[in-house]
């Protein structure tokens, strides 16, 4: 087993993951910035280093700091969390040339699977089905128009350095092909540093839909089932949930295997995900996240598994602890994102100081959260504090449960987009598990009502002297009054 990991990241997942070092027996040690000093994952490692100022670019992204700790540590594994470093093939041969173990893919593998006209080539060569589209990257005109006519308008222009939805173009006819093409190609150059690009055909409203692998160094592949990521903003994810509502077993198990096949054939090593695009009962390959992902937990509460600690495992040459017959999927579970942002308005960070925090507990509650009452959040990374995860026998139990741990849990002195979560729980088409990646824009009441539990809770609070301090404020009550009220609510 590797004997002690640095882990190269910040916020939740870098106290997730030193989480997984501390039931493993494993020491951990914290790199932080200028801007993290007061953070929680660095002291909840067992050593932290400073490295830098506050921009990412200067500190969680400088490999030599980054590496220079980890030499300075003694540590003899990178666990790089998802973001800055995780998919970067040269900081993983840095890693590689230097002795230290990268936690996570080879740096063959990640150059193959962070271009993304060679990893549609690789999953086509694999059998996995992929978004009619080219399988080169298109430099000219007539190429595209040639592969426009042949899918059918829409179509999208995908840079192929690129991934996770930036810089793409819809095109919607012919006659406005040959711009986009050019356009998006000089978006990919500016952007990613390659103008490659590529074309599929556009599916509207498609539902998302990721496979979760593990991959071993002994030629092992499993998968384990699929989580919908559908409810997102801007690329940014919002609510996450396993099993996917539109996944039955049987489209499950024929392309969970055709996922790790694919991950067995380019010799795929730790955790990873395969996005589909699901439309009219099929699923579509669009690209790999060779990384942990943020949004791994649901699959952990669903099947038991302890991805991190696999992905450790699987870095110090073990091989997986289960097999593919030994992964069941039972129950449902859900993430919300909690963000420091206003939902109020169009969802800007709202940095600042947590004056007080109330975390939610009780039956198939999760919490894996970067923050502690008084921590003040600082403004120069992603705004994500926290994700609460809610785990029930079927989809309906745990809805109940998101919803009762949203009202008690309490983060006091920043706007947050609790409100937001709020509105989706008590959606009747997000309890019909009616969904697809527009589902927020075509959700037009979704400020209205977000409005109405807002007010629901003041009157509420009106009404309770003690809940009005907020360091008075008692979760457990809030909680009781607010849920009493949900059945008043909504259509
Ligand atoms: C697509 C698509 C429809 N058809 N690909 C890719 C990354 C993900 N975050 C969004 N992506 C999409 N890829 C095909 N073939 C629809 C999306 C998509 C999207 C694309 C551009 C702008 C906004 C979007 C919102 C949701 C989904």
């Amino acid at each position: 087993m590797v004997k002690k990991i640095l882990v190269a990241n910040r916020g939740e997942i870098a106290v997730r993951i030193m989480r997984a070092c501390r039931d493993m027996g494993i020491p951990s040690v914290a790199v932080y910035s200028e801007a993290d000093k007061e953070a929680l994952f660095a002291r909840y490692a067992d050593e932290a280093y400073f490295i830098g100022p506050a921009p990412a670019t200067q500190s969680y992204l400088n490999m030599q700091k980054v590496i220079g700790a980890a030499k300075e540590s003694g540590a003899d594994a990178i666990h790089p969390g998802y973001g800055f470093l995780a998919e970067n093939p040269k900081f993983a041969s840095v890693c590689e040339q230097e002795g230290i173990k990268f936690i996570g893919p080879s740096s063959r593998v990640l150059a193959l699977l962070g271009d993304k006209v060679a990893a549609r080539r690789e999953m086509i060569r694999a059998g996995v089905p992929v978004v009619p589209g080219t399988d080169e990257c298109v430099t000219e005109f007539g190429q595209a128009r040639g592969i426009a006519r042949q899918t059918g308008y829409p179509v999208i222009i995908k840079p192929s350095g690129g991934g996770g939805g930036i810089g793409m173009t819809i095109v919607w006819s012919e006659g406005e092909l040959e711009k986009a093409l050019e356009s998006t190609q000089a978006i990919a150059a500016t952007t990613f540093g390659i103008a490659d690009v590529y074309i599929e055909k556009y599916l509207t409203n498609p539902r998302h839909i990721e496979f979760q692998l593990l991959g071993d160094s002994h030629g092992n592949a499993i998968h384990l089932g699929e989580r919908e990521c559908s409810i997102q903003r801007r690329h940014q994810k919002l609510i996450e949930e396993s099993p996917s509502p539109a996944v039955t077993p049987k489209l499950r198990k024929e392309m969970g295997e055709k996922a790790a096949n694919a991950a067995r054939l380019v010799g795929y090593e730790g955790a990873g995900t395969m996005e589909f695009l699901f439309s009219e009962g099929k699923l579509y390959f669009m690209e790999v996240n060779a990384r942990v992902q943020v949004e791994h937990p649901v699959t952990e509460m669903v099947t038991g598994v302890d991805i991190v600690k696999e992905g450790i495992r699987i870095a110090s040459g073990l091989p997986l602890s289960l097999t593919q017959k030994d992964v069941k999927v039972h129950g449902s579970a859900i993430e919300c994102r909690i963000n420091a942002e206003d939902p109020f308005n169009d969802f800007v960070p709202t940095p600042g100081k947590i004056t007080s925090y109330h975390s939610p507990g009780g039956p198939g509650i999760r919490v894996d959260s970067g923050v502690y009452s008084s921590y003040t959040i600082p403004p120069f990374y992603d705004p994500m504090i926290s994700k609460l995860i809610a785990w029930g026998r079927d989809r309906r139990e745990a809805i109940a449960r998101m919803r009762r741990a949203l009202y008690e849990y309490i983060i006091g002195g920043i706007k947050n987009n609790m409100p937001f979560h709020k509105a989706v729980m008590e959606n009747p088409r997000f309890i019909k598990g009616k969904l697809g990646t527009h589902f927020i824009e075509n959700e037009i009441n979704l400020l209205a009502d977000m409005k109405a539990i807002i007010e629901r809770e003041a009157s509420l609070e009106a009404k309770m002297p003690h809940a009005r301090e907020d360091k008075k404020r008692i979760a457990a009550i809030a909680a009781v009054a607010a849920v009493a009220q949900m059945s008043s609510f909504g259509r």
